[in-house]
């Protein structure tokens, strides 16, 4: 088993959710912070049998963009953005994690 660990656009959260939900998939949804810009996004939690794992990335996949994204003004978030000149950024997707479950207790 493997649990995905999946961060998305905040714009595609409800498409992911609904499509993820729809094909079978059991899915927490957090709501989080990017570091970088300091918006907020959605990561999934996604348990999912070995044979399942292309399917559910698959699914997020045709579910979120890239897009471009002007950079807040400097005051409004991380100083560290400073140091990339950038006017605007591209912004994903979907960032996806796929981790090894040692153990799955669901009582
Ligand atoms: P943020 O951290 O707010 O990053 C937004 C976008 O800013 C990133 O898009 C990337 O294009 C740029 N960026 C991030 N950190 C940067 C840095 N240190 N220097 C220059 N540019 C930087 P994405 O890569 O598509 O990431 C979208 C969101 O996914 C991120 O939001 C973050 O919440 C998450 N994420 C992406 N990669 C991650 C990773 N390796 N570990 C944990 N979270 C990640």
């Amino acid at each position: 088993m493997k649990l995905l660990l999946a961060i998305v656009n905040n714009d595609d959260a409800h498409y992911v959710n609904t499509c993820l939900t729809s094909e079978g998939f059991h899915v927490t949804k957090i709501s989080s912070t990017g570091g970088f810009l300091m918006n907020g996004n959605s990561t999934f939690l996604i348990g999912v049998e070995d044979e399942n794992v292309e399917k559910a990335i698959d699914v997020i996949k045709n579910n979120s963009q890239k897009r471009q994204m002007n950079m807040p003004p400097i005051e409004q978030g991380n100083s560290a953005r400073i140091a990339t000149g950038k006017n605007v950024i591209s912004v994903g997707g979907a960032t996806i994690f796929v981790l090894n479950v040692e153990q799955y207790i669901h009582l």
